[in-house]
């Protein structure tokens, strides 16, 4: 396993839409097991493949609290169950160290293929529906600070070079 470069925004590639897997075969495996090395090294509860600038319709989740749960979504579509938007605080591995109330439904139906290639179906709500609905963005290249005000994404931008900036002086 080895653990993957993750893109900051705003990096354009974080823009590019992923394309679907046709084939679950040995490098979409040897992808899923870099992304959750990644996800839990980081740590985070979820990683979309377009974050480590692998532009293939794969995410992986883990919302337990002692990474004993890992989720594969290959090819993932869901539905959500609720008319409802529920705000609740999200972050970003692409975007550290800010964080946003994002509304989004309270409980998803999802369908996916695991890591053996074989489909899956799952309700899900609270936190991991929220991440669901995150993660899937990122596969058509939306972030979470894409739903903010025009003047707190500028905030975010500008904080964010300022991050770069510092990690690369003159
Ligand atoms: O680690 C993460 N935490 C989180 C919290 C609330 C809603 C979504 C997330 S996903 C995030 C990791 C990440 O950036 N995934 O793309
Ligand atoms: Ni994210």
């Amino acid at each position: 396993m080895a653990k993957l470069p993750i893109l900051e925004f705003p990096d354009e590639r974080l823009r590019t839409k992923a394309a679907p897997v046709e084939t679950v075969d040995d490098e979409v495996r040897q992808l899923v097991d870099d992304m959750l090395e990644t996800m839990y090294d980081a740590p985070g509860i979820g990683l979309a493949a377009s974050q480590v600038d692998a532009h293939r319709r794969v995410i992986v989740i883990d919302v337990s609290d002692d990474q004993s749960a890992p989720l594969v979504l290959i090819n993932p579509e869901y539905t959500p169950l609720d008319d409802e938007r529920e705000p609740m605080q999200e972050g970003c591995l692409s975007i550290p160290e800010y964080y946003a109330e994002v509304p989004r439904a309270l409980r998803v139906g999802l369908k996916a293929l695991g890591r053996d290639g074989q489909p899956y179906e799952l309700e899900a709500e609270g936190l991991l529906a929220h991440c669901i609905q995150h993660e899937y963005d990122h596969l058509e290249g939306v972030l979470f600070v894409d739903y903010l005000s025009p003047l707190k994404r500028d905030r975010v931008m500008k904080k964010m070079q300022k991050r770069h900036r510092a990690a690369q002086p003159a």
